[in-house]
């Protein structure tokens, strides 16, 4: 008996262990653990009647029936009929596919649902409740059964609900930087999840779980490839490889792009020039843009990164970004794709404030492309860095819909191992008030099309994801992907909101965890500015592989590549002016945003560094000098982490142990990070500063010249 209930035993915790390897992401559909919640749920729901019969009807068909029978234990049946009694069922259609739904009187919720939204209502006839969820289109139908789903896996109330929610963008994009061989430029998280040998014929289980994830976010589209591009993904032998992952794509409404080599006319089409205004070229890419559509007719259209750190473009032809954009557009438009040019190019040859460059190049093109294309532009005037100011492009555009870009692998936010949840980032991006036409002119509004009136809308994040059995390495990772796609879908939701739901969803409802989880998760963004980049330092980390600090290093080839180039540290201070008096990118914003920055002594102290050069004595808003105030940032980003860590500590047992220990090695090692990052960094500007740092802290326990030594040749996600 007893050897039994060992072995009983045994099984239980190896299966237990093996289920939470983070595989499930945040769609783990498990019992509801709060008794009597659950047993509301079964009184409430003890069938579905799901209208249709198309694919996405299929998958949402597929999704509520393991959802409902996880969470609510035992099989929960899911017909596409109408069953005699309406009591404790939940309905989900569209007018077109149900009399039954089109008889309902929500005509003016479904309006407001639009192409892609949703209602959830819970509606009464007498005492009897039925859950409706109904949309204009079945992806609605399909994002509405996740948002049900949501609502019982974070122990929602669902006995009044009245949810009317539609997307405010319409493109919402993940970009990979996966590159053919699989190797994901930038990627932390293993190799690509794109089996790239294997495929047209093998398809992967990943596949269609990456698009059940992305879909239960409000994701509709995926760039598949690199921006620094590889032609061959355009030739038939991959065109066939990316119909079979379309195909699984589209059960759940998730369209696929490509990056498009400038060159590719050349490299795979045997013409001597890509000239844009070639007409043997612009032929070449209509026919390919014809081909494409052949092989997936619901084809997305092209991302391009043009002229832009080697990559080829029509400059080299004398011709402009409005000219080769235009000529992919009008290849595309005969099919409905779109071009989503990027603005990431700056250039050594121009002596400009690299801060500038990407403005000045673009600016100047407003009103000159197609209708179908929209420009791409990263959410910072540099490089994803930790905090950025918004890109002067914000606002400067208004005839040309710009689709915001984030970056979801943390290339510059410690790689997959530090755990920064990025909500709040994403906020501060979107609620930046750009005054370009009066207050309240929100990044936001420029992105959803609001204020100017842009006829398409886009919003992308480079994703974080690779094969490892968690998607994204880091098992917080999973958060900012989580993020991106709640934000992109409704930018008005909070990232605390966004971050309790993800905790509950991804590991429990437990207030004991979610409360101390919330906390870490809310405070560890401003702990990584604080430890790496505080008061608007920027792109100081390790040349190439971006990995660590190293304030110091001057040796790359081009100028805007070294962090000396950015924090312009002397005996005198440290900061780039780029006031009036300096480079004058201040200049690019408007009058309302310029004025506040362009004053040292009104900057945000978050931006102060970005824009001014400032004396080491110089007195902070706090009493601290600058030197002062640096060291007080730096210390208190290396606290924030060791608190971090400690809380962590604290939701011991809650959750399996397996994630537990995860995430505790990991903090281990953020840990060790932060504190190389602070003593570099500090004791790098103390060769300027010339102060101490205050006694009252810690002090390094190495000499500069230990942390200049350190070198990194196998860092992974290095450009290859
Ligand atoms: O952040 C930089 C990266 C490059 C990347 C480039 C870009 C894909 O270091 O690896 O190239 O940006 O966004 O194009």
């Amino acid at each position: 008996m007893k050897k039994i209930f060992y072995l009983f035993y045994f099984l239980s915790f190896t299966i237990n262990m093996r289920a939470e390897d983070g595989y499930r992401l945040w769609l783990r559909y498990d019992l509801v653990q709060n008794k009597t919640l659950l047993n509301k749920y079964r009184a409430q729901v003890n069938a579905c009647s799901l209208f249709g019969n198309s694919e996405i009807i299929e998958a949402a068909r597929n999704e509520l029936s393991m959802g409902l029978s996880g969470l609510l234990g035992g099989k929960i049946p899911v017909y596409n009929v109408t069953p005699g009694n309406a009591a404790k069922i939940l309905f989900a259609g569209t007018p077109t596919t149900s009399a039954f739904i089109a008889s309902l009187p929500y005509k003016e919720q479904l309006q407001q649902a639009g192409k892609e939204g949703y209602i959830i209502i819970t509606m009464y006839t007498g005492s009897t409740s039925t859950i409706i969820i109904a949309a204009n289109n079945d992806i609605g139908v399909l994002y509405g059964c996740f948002h049900f789903l949501r609502l019982l896996q974070t122990e929602q109330d669902i006995s009044q609900l009245k949810i009317v929610s539609a997307p405010k963008i319409q493109n919402r994009i993940l970009d990979h930087w996966d590159n053919l061989t699989r190797y994901i430029e930038r990627g932390y998280a293993g190799i690509s999840i794109w089996d790239w040998q294997r495929l047209p014929d093998y398809l992967d289980q990943r596949y269609a779980d990456y698009a059940r994830a992305n879909a239960s976010i409000g994701i509709n589209g995926t760039v598949l490839t690199n921006v620094n591009a590889n032609s061959w993904a355009l030739s038939p032998l991959y065109l066939v490889k990316v119909a079979a992952l379309a195909k699984v794509f589209r059960h759940y409404g998730i369209k696929v792009y490509l990056t498009a080599r400038f060159s590719a006319p050349i490299d795979i089409g045997g013409l001597k020039t890509a000239d844009p205004f070639d007409a043997e070229v612009k032929a070449w890419w209509k026919k390919k843009v014809d081909e494409i559509y052949q092989h997936i007719p619901d084809f997305g259209g092209f991302l391009v990164k043009a002229n832009s750190e080697g990559q080829p473009g029509p400059q080299s032809y004398g011709r402009n970004h409005a000219d080769g954009a235009n000529m992919m557009a009008d290849a595309l438009a005969p099919h409905g794709g779109i071009v989503m040019w990027r603005a990431f190019v700056y250039s050594s040859d121009i002596k400009e404030d690299r801060y500038k460059q990407a403005y000045n190049e673009f600016k100047p093109l407003d009103g000159q492309f197609r209708k179908n294309v929209m420009v791409q532009v990263k959410y910072g005037p540099i490089d994803f860095q930790p905090r950025e100011p918004i890109h002067p492009l914000f606002g400067a555009m208004p005839q040309t819909p710009l689709v915001m870009e984030f970056q979801l692998t943390q290339e510059y936010l410690g790689f997959a191992t530090h755990l920064v949840y990025m909500g709040q980032l994403f906020k501060e991006m979107l609620n930046t008030d750009t005054y370009v036409n009066g207050p309240g002119s929100t990044v936001a509004k420029i992105i959803d099309g609001s204020l100017d009136h842009y006829n398409i809308t886009g919003i992308a994040a480079v994703a974080n994801i690779g094969n490892e059995k968690n998607w994204t390495g880091h098992p917080f990772g999973q958060a900012n992907w989580y993020a991106f796609g709640r934000m992109a879908w409704d930018h008005t939701v909070s990232p605390s909101q966004v971050a309790t739901e993800w905790i509950r969803a991804t590991f429990t409802n437990d207030k004991k965890f979610v409360t101390p989880v919330l906390e870490m998760m809310m405070g560890s963004r401003e702990n990584m500015v604080n430890y790496m980049t505080p008061l608007g330092l920027h792109h100081i980390m390790g040349y190439g592989h971006h990995y660590g600090p190293a304030p110091w290093y001057d040796k790359a080839l081009r100028a805007d590549w070294n962090p000396v180039y950015f924090h312009r540290a002397d005996s005198a201070g440290i900061g780039f002016d780029r006031t009036s008096k300096g480079s004058d990118a201040l200049g690019l914003y408007a009058p309302g945003w310029r004025r506040q920055y362009e004053d040292m002594n009104t900057c945000p102290e978050e931006f102060l560094l970005w824009f001014h050069h400032v004396p080491w004595n110089h007195k902070m808003r706090s009493g601290n000098t600058l030197w002062e105030e640096l060291c007080f940032k730096y210390y208190s980003g290396t606290d924030g982490v060791l608190w971090m860590q400690k809380a962590w500590q604290s939701t011991k047992g809650l959750i399996d142990n397996e994630r537990f220990e995860q995430v505790n090695m990991l903090l281990k090692i953020q840990v060790n990070e932060a504190i190389w990052w602070r003593n570099a960094c500090l004791l790098y500007f103390q060769t300027f500063s010339r102060q101490p740092i205050p006694g009252k802290y810690e002090k390094p326990d190495h000499a500069l010249d230990y942390y200049e030594a350190l070198r990194f040749p196998y860092a992974p996600g290095n450009a290859q």
